[in-house]
């Protein structure tokens, strides 16, 4: 293994407790693994390489815990990150698995429910907060519907934005040093879950009290399952200033979420995503939202975890490649990529210039200009044999 292909810390790359820990459990069969110690998880993790590990507070803390058990957990916890030096970069809620959830949790229709919600994520923002986390992921997997008589969507959207400008409210009180990231998703486990993709979600946000504070986590498959090009809505993301955390997997195309690992799935869409983060300097973590599948034992859970790493940092090393190569730079000219960066106006042109410019309209050739190749064909050809490693 050459040592570009090795995962370390500053690459940051972090795992959920509830990826490796996933037991198999799916809508036709049961687990195929054992449950896995947190701490075992944690000390695996920095074995392999990773920066971060993240969690939802059941995850940790098994629902209905009191609160010796809370701290018990809490400790051992602590302690293993202490002894590896993995990080808690972010945490998030488990606002889905519970029946209480059922409908929902900021936008159930249940009064009650919203409130417990807000008191369960307000705990856990607590505890992460202690913990170093510097982002709060919020995936609303349960806030949406099976039919169109049951939530009045205008309504449900009032009720997330209260949610979130409550969870602002408090995190300023406490003078907290967090940001919240709305996870998209459009479907599963609802048949259609509210914000569904990553523009309904930036939509959204300026909507708020405290729109600063918020942004996004955008996840390869849950784009992927909606048809929509991932690397397009994290470079839409990145422009927004709202790239505050991702996650990464892998999908084939729309159907169920597979959670497969990074690289599997649709890997021209990893390359780009890759070729996007790197080229545009996203410092944030880098989290494996993954299922091993459930015809893996542990040895094989570990396998799939750092096949996920190796992935990315591949990927990295032939984006770097492509990126470097000066046919592909020239390509890139010949492509246009340059005229693209220019401004539409000139320095110190006005509209009234462009209006009075004749060569752009009235004396303008579109047969001509209609007749010009694009050349990105060549382009993505030299892509290709980066991507594959024949150049
Ligand atoms: C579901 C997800 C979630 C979220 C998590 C918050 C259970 O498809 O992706 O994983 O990522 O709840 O981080
Ligand atoms: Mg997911
Ligand atoms: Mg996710």
């Amino acid at each position: 293994m050459t040592d570009s292909l090795t995962p370390r810390p500053e690459h940051k790359f972090s795992f959920g407790l509830w990826t490796v820990g996933w037991q198999g459990r799916d809508p036709f069969g049961d687990a195929t693994r054992p449950a896995l110690d947190p701490v075992e998880t944690v000390n695996r993790l920095a074995e392999l390489g990773a920066y971060g590990v993240t969690f939802h507070d059941d995850d940790l803390i098994p629902f209905g815990a009191t609160d010796a058990e809370r701290d018990h957990h809490v400790k051992r916890f602590r302690q293993a990150l202490d002894a590896t030096g993995l990080k808690v970069p972010a945490a998030t809620t488990n606002l889905f698995t519970h029946p209480v959830f059922k409908d929902g949790a900021f936008t159930a229709n249940d009064r009650d429910v919203r409130r417990y919600a807000l008191r369960k994520t307000i705990r856990n923002v607590d505890l992460a907060v202690e913990l170093g986390a510097k982002v709060y992921v919020a995936w609303g997997g349960r806030e949406g519907a099976e039919s169109g008589g049951a939530k009045d969507v205008r309504v449900a959207l009032e009720r997330m934005k209260e949610a979130f400008d409550l969870l602002s409210e408090y995190v300023l009180s406490q003078g907290y040093d967090l940001r919240f990231a709305v996870e998209p998703k459009p479907n599963e486990p609802r048949g259609d879950i509210l914000l569904p993709t990553v523009g309904h979600a930036l939509a959204f946000i300026e909507e708020l009290a405290h729109p600063e504070l918020v942004g996004v986590n955008p996840e390869t498959g849950h784009e992927q399952m909606a048809g929509l090009n991932f690397a397009h809505g994290v470079a839409q993301a990145l422009w927004h200033g709202k790239l505050f955390h991702i996650d990464l997997n892998g999908q084939t195309g729309v159907k169920y979420d597979q959670d497969l690992r990074f690289g599997a799935g649709n890997v021209r869409d990893a390359f780009w995503l890759v070729d996007l983060l790197e080229t545009a300097g996203y410092e944030g973590p880098k989290v494996f939202d993954f299922k091993p599948p459930r015809t893996e034992d542990i040895d094989g859970v570990w396998a799939s975890a750092a096949g996920n790493m190796r992935n990315y940092l591949m990927l990295k090393e032939r984006a770097a490649a492509f990126r470097a190569d000066p046919e592909v730079q020239e390509a890139l000219r010949a492509a246009r990529l340059d005229d693209l960066a220019r401004p539409t106006l000139a320095a110190g042109e006005s509209l009234a210039d462009l209006l009075a410019d004749r060569s752009a309209f009235e004396d303008f050739d579109p047969e001509a200009a209609g007749a010009r190749g694009m050349a990105f064909e060549r382009l993505d050809q030299l892509a290709m044999e980066h991507l594959l490693g024949a150049r």
